[in-house]
Order: structure tokens, then C-alpha cells, then sequence
């Protein structure tokens, strides 16, 4: 008989850990490394904070025997990613005042990351969030992440139902512990974990541990994302998330929603063994049932992930491990309810609608256009501070989208002619934005992110100057491709739900994918492996003419590449996502 694998280094860690504590106060004071020691350079995870060096100078630090620049770079907690304009103004002044970079990175969860905080300014950036009303808890580490929610201000009604779900849900499935407290707010409480905890956890679905009764005290086997998402807006990309809420309105108001589980996107290069994949519906349930049934999705993955191996541990291998029947089953019985059947629901549209739009109740929203999502002051366009400007006089709230772009939301009539001007000046508002830019996206990657294999946000700028003189040579120059640059296969940029994606393989080189849709259901398939640029753009070229020419009525660019025979579709990636081309 074969012996039960042993658990993965991270399952140690937690256990001692001492619920996520370990010795990251002591490790504060230690100021001879910019780093942190041990077990604490990844527990300081699970408190939204990532240790990064600026990958550009390490060698040339390594060659004067520096130690790397290390840093940590911040993730700030935003459940459907709404703040005012208060809260923007301190957190636009905390990076300006205390990160290496100076920049607020919108991420395409709805939040926002510091990038470049030394360790020493560390605990007064919790406290100043804190004051702010905001925390890090759980934006990384192996917990429920950021919980998403589509940022559709103009059904207004809908989404501020949705919203509180999203916030609600967030909040079920925080981790109690006091950690993050105790590390660096000296103990004081935080806003939110004043209500965790308060919500019932079916009885079944409770870890047992009296702590941490949804997560338990080894905490998930890996991470876990959850959406809220309004059909037909698609722009959280569910099939990206483990746990997805659909919202099923009813008369204008919110009914509940169908239930899907097991997204997610990550692969490793070559290792058949992972894949990304779509997730799966499991039914629907009403409003009442919904904390219970995160709670019990939740907590059978937390029961049955695999512990053993993080690279098969995510709640979509769990549903092909268990048998997706079994898993439905065991989290009816937890939940204490049956799944109704899936209600009808469609999606249209991925991406944010860029421009103004009056809301149902007279008030005009703003979505800004903001490329990788990247807030700094560059020559010519002082973007930064044209959002300070806008928060200086703004009345209503931002809401961060999916898409790594900025919401003015709320604007009361009289406020919008101000906004817009401001916005104009600073660069926000661009008439040379093309339809294709706008539905492109890259992940960070280098030089912060220590798994990048090849460059992505600061590519893809001058990528689509060329995608777009190649749409516009064949007349496409009001149209667009969903098109996303990822630095490394962890997928971080979405390109395994993009209609072209390219996935970093080394510097200067991508493997190419297509055959995804625009509604983002469909994962693509790999077309070409480590090719370069120039290799790349000379294909698009190809497919643009033909796709062009050849394409029916309003047809999407990877609905065509599938129909043209470019790909075979992948139907069920966990069968055919590594099936060569014919
Ligand atoms: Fe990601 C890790 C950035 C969305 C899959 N991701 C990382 C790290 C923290 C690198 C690391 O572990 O040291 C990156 C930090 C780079 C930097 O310098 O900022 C990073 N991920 C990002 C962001 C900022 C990309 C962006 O440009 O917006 C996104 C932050 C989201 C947030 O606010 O929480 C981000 N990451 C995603 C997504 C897309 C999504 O969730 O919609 C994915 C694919 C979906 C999925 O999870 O399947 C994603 N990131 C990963 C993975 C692979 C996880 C896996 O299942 O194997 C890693 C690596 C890991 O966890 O081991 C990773
Ligand atoms: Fe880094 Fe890879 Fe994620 Fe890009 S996809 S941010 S390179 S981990």
C-alpha cells in the first residue's frame, strides 16, 4: 500500500502559526534586513502583504554585496470595491508620502496595491488604512480573497443589493483571528471583524475549532475567490473564481442567485496535471441560503482540497478528485438545503463601459479608462493627480472595477461639466483611446513580481499600438479584440479567458493562445509555444485579415478562430486543454 501523502511545508506553518501570528511583531523591529524571517516572509500573507525587490537593480545590488531592495508591496481589502472620495484622498497621499514608486496599482479585483513599502513604514501604513476605515485582511494567503461584485452603478437598485451580498459574504468567511489587531493596531479592533463571525455557520460546515469556525485553524489548502456578479455583465470574470454568485432579479429586485463553483485560471508550462478551468453550476439558492451555502462550499473544500500537493489544490481539482455529485451533495447537506434548479441567466459584455452614463436615479457615473491600472504622475499626463483633484471636490464614491479601470460614481448633474474638465486636463479622458485598448489587460509582472517570466504591464502599451494599426488597416479600428498579457502562467492578467492571450515564457518570449469568447466562458487554446514579438504580431496580422473578411454578422474574434478552424475549442479542459492542434 502506498503511504498517505504527507502535507505540504504551508500546513505546517499554519498549525504553528498560532492563527497567523507567528513572530512577524518581533520580526518588525528587526531593521538589519528589509525582509522578513522564516515562516513569517509568508505568513505575512494572510495580512495582505507580499515581500518583493525591484527585480530591475537586484543584480546590480547583488554585484556591490547589497542585499536586494526588499520591499513589501500591499493589498488593500475592498469588497465590490467601493470607497469615498476621504478614503482616496489618504490612500493617495500614503503612497505618495511613503512607497518607493509613488503609484496606486488598481488590481483587476476590484482593489488596490501599494508597491515598494519598507519595512519600517509598515505598521504606519495599517494604522493609516485603519483610520481610513480600510484593512488587508485576507487579500492573500490561503482564505477567501477580495470578494468581487459587478460595478454596474446605473441599475442602481440591483447593484446596491448585490453590493451588500458581496460585503455580507466577505465578511462570513474573514478569518477571526485576532492577528492582524494585535500586530498592527496595537490591539484595536477592526471594523470589520466587529461583525465576523456573527453570522450563523450551519453546523455541519463549522470546523469544529473554536477560533476559526469557517476556516479552521490549518485555514484553506490554498487560495479561494469569490464573486457576485449581475448578468449579462460578465466584467468580474466568474469562470476566474472559485465561488460565484449569480443575481437573479425578480420585479427589480434581487430573488437570489445560481450558484457556480471551481474557476480558476493558473497552470504550470507544460505540466499536464494543471489546467485552468470554467466552473461549474451547482444551482440556485435563495437569499436566505446564501451565507450558508458559502459557508458550506467553503468549508468542503477546506475538508477535502488537497493538502499534500498546492499545484492540485484548488477547489477545481477538488470537484474532479471528490466528483462533482458528491461535492453538490455534501454542501446541500451542510447548507441544510437542496440546490433549485439554474435559473435562466446570459452574459453579454466583459468589459467596463468607458465614459459617461446616466444611473436609473438621475445621477451620472464615469468609468476612466486606466491603462494596466496604474496611477502615477507621468510626463503629460498626470493621472495621479487628476484623481486627487476629481476626490477633492467629488460628492459621490469611486468604485474600483475588475477591469483595473476607475469609477466617478454619483455625480449629481451639476457636478459633471467640473468632473470632466478635470479629467480632460489630467489625461484621464482620452479621445485617442482606441475600443481595442480599452478591452486589453496585462498583470504586473516585472519589476516587482518575483514570478514574472516575462515583461506584461509595461509590454502592452506599446503592443497595442501596433494591434491597433493592424485593426485599422482592415477596417476594424471601432472594434476590438479581448485581448490579455499574463507575465507567467499563474494567469494573474486572464489571458486563459481572453480571445487572444499571451502567457510570458521567458523574457522577450510568449506562448500564444486563442479560441476564448468574449463573454469570457470559454478557456483558449494554445496555438504557438515561445515565440517572440515580432513572431507574434505577424500572426495577428494573418488572423486580423481573415477575420476580417471571413467573419459573420457581429462575430467575436475567438468565436471566429474556433469556427475557421485557427483552434480546436477546448470543451472540457480537463480532458482537451493540452490536446495538440490537429
Ligand atoms: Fe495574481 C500571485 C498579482 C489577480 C493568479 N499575483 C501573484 C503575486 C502576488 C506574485 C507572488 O505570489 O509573489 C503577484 C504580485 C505582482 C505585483 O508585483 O503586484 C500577483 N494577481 C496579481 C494582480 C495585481 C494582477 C493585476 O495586474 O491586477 C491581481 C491582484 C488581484 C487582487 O486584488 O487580489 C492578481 N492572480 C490574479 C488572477 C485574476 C483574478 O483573480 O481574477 C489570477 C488567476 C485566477 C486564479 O486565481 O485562478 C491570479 N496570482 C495567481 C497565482 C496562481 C494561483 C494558482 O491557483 O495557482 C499566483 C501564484 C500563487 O498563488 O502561487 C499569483
Ligand atoms: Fe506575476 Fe505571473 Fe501574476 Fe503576472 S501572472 S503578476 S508575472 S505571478
Amino acid at each position: 500500500m502506498s503511504k498517505p501523502a504527507q502535507p505540504s511545508d504551508n500546513e505546517r506553518l499554519k498549525e504553528q502559526s498560532d492563527y497567523l501570528h507567528g513572530t512577524i511583531a518581533q520580526d518588525l523591529g528587526e531593521q538589519l534586513t528589509g525582509g522578513f524571517q522564516g515562516d513569517n516572509f509568508q505568513l505575512i500573507r494572510f495580512h495582505g502583504m507580499y515581500e518583493q525587490d525591484d527585480r530591475d537593480i537586484r543584480a546590480e545590488r547583488l554585484e556591490q554585496k547589497l542585499e536586494p531592495n526588499k520591499n513589501v508591496m500591499l493589498r488593500c481589502r475592498l469588497p465590490g470595491g467601493i470607497i469615498s472620495p476621504e478614503q482616496w484622498l489618504g490612500i493617495d497621499r500614503f503612497a505618495g508620502e511613503h512607497t518607493l514608486y509613488g503609484s496606486i496599482r488598481l488590481t483587476n479585483r476590484q482593489t488596490f496595491q501599494y508597491h515598494g513599502v519598507l519595512k519600517k513604514d509598515i505598521k504606519t501604513m495599517h494604522q493609516w488604512l485603519h483610520k481610513l476605515g480600510l484593512d488587508s485582511i485576507a487579500t492573500a494567503g490561503d482564505v477567501n480573497r477580495n470578494v468581487l461584485c459587478t460595478s454596474n452603478p446605473v441599475e442602481s437598485a440591483l447593484h446596491r443589493e448585490a453590493y451588500e451580498w458581496a460585503k455580507k459574504i466577505s465578511e462570513a468567511l474573514l478569518p477571526q483571528t485576532t492577528a492582524y489587531a494585535d500586530i498592527w493596531l496595537d490591539g484595536e479592533k477592526v471594523a470589520s471583524t466587529e461583525t465576523t463571525g456573527k453570522h450563523a455557520v450551519p453546523e455541519r460546515a463549522d470546523s469544529g475549532d473554536a477560533v476559526e469556525p469557517v476556516l479552521g485553524k490549518h485555514y484553506l489548502p490554498r487560495k479561494f475567490k469569490t464573486t457576485v456578479v449581475i448578468p449579462p455583465h460578465n466584467d468580474v470574470d466568474l469562470h476566474a473564481n472559485d465561488l460565484n454568485f449569480v443575481a437573479i432579479g425578480a420585479n427589480g429586485r434581487l430573488a437570489g442567485f445560481n450558484v457556480l463553483v471551481g474557476g480558476g485560471l493558473s497552470m504550470e508550462h507544460g505540466n499536464h496535471k494543471t489546467f485552468p478551468n470554467t466552473a461549474q453550476e451547482f444551482g440556485f439558492v435563495p437569499l436566505d441560503k446564501v451565507l450558508a451555502c458559502a459557508a458550506a462550499v467553503v468549508s468542503v473544500q477546506r475538508d477535502w482540497g488537497n493538502r499534500s500537493d498546492r499545484k492540485n489544490a484548488k477547489t477545481r481539482y477538488t470537484l474532479i478528485n471528490k466528483g462533482l455529485d458528491n461535492f453538490i451533495a455534501e454542501v446541500e447537506q451542510r447548507m441544510g438545503a437542496r440546490f433549485e434548479p439554474v435559473r435562466p441567466y446570459h452574459f453579454t459584455s466583459r468589459g467596463d463601459r468607458i465614459g459617461w452614463v446616466k444611473g436609473e436615479e438621475g445621477l451620472w457615473h464615469l468609468t476612466l479608462f486606466i491603462e494596466n491600472g496604474r496611477l502615477l504622475d507621468y510626463p503629460g499626463r498626470p493621472l495621479k493627480t487628476g484623481v486627487r483633484k476629481i476626490a477633492e471636490i467629488h460628492r459621490g464614491d469611486f468604485r474600483l472595477t475588475a477591469n483595473q479601470n476607475l469609477i466617478v460614481a454619483n455625480v449629481a448633474p451639476k457636478d459633471k461639466a467640473k468632473i470632466e474638465k478635470i479629467a480632460r486636463a489630467h489625461g484621464l479622458i482620452s479621445d485617442s483611446v482606441t475600443k481595442q485598448r480599452e478591452h486589453s489587460m496585462a498583470c504586473v509582472s516585472l519589476p516587482t513580481c518575483p514570478l514574472a517570466m516575462a515583461e506584461a504591464e509595461r509590454f502592452l502599451p506599446q503592443f497595442i499600438d501596433q494591434v491597433d494599426a493592424l485593426m485599422a488597416e482592415h477596417g476594424l479600428a471601432d472594434d476590438h479584440i479581448v485581448l490579455r498579457v499574463t507575465g507567467c502562467p499563474n494567469g494573474c492578467g486572464r489571458a486563459m479567458l481572453a480571445e487572444i492571450g499571451l502567457v510570458g515564457k521567458a523574457i522577450g518570449r510568449y506562448n500564444l493562445y486563442t479560441g476564448g469568447n468574449r463573454e469570457g466562458t470559454r478557456i483558449p487554446r494554445l496555438f504557438k509555444e515561445n515565440i517572440t514579438e515580432a513572431e507574434i504580431l505577424a500572426i495577428l496580422a494573418q488572423w486580423i485579415g481573415a477575420w476580417a473578411q471571413n467573419r459573420e454578422e457581429g462575430e467575436g474574434f475567438g468565436d471566429f478562430a474556433v469556427r475557421s478552424g485557427i483552434v480546436k475549442p477546448v470543451i472540457n479542459p480537463a480532458v482537451d486543454f493540452w490536446d495538440e492542434q490537429p
